[in-house]
């Protein structure tokens, strides 16, 4: 049997999307104190002194602020466990998901 050679008509279509990834979001309030705040953002989302006080203030000043960005399930679980910690201290600190545009 002889080789047939066959020609593609069509390119094939090798387009793969990544994941969207999803922000994390802190939620100011009036009641958690800073340093609890801050001690969250260092033990749920390994933020470094600085940058956990950076993020903690400009939530309280401006009601909210991006904390990261990860893959919807690892977003969300971080989201929960931060925000329980909280529960678990009786404080109504509130982190939320949504989709990156
Ligand atoms: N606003 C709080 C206070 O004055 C501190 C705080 C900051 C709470 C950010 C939540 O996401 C928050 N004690």
């Amino acid at each position: 049997m002889g080789d047939v050679k066959t020609t593609p008509r069509t390119k094939p279509q090798l387009k793969v999307e990544r994941p969207r990834l999803h922000k994390v979001i802190l939620v100011n309030d009036d009641y958690t104190p800073r340093e609890f705040v801050v001690t969250v953002l260092k033990a749920e989302f390994r933020l470094a002194e600085e940058q956990a006080n950076r993020v903690m203030m400009t939530a309280h000043r401006r009601g909210a602020c991006v904390v990261a960005v990860f893959p919807k399930d690892v977003a969300e679980t971080k989201a929960t466990s931060a925000t329980d910690a909280g529960r678990r201290q009786g404080y109504p600190l509130l982190f939320t998901t949504e989709p990156e545009e």
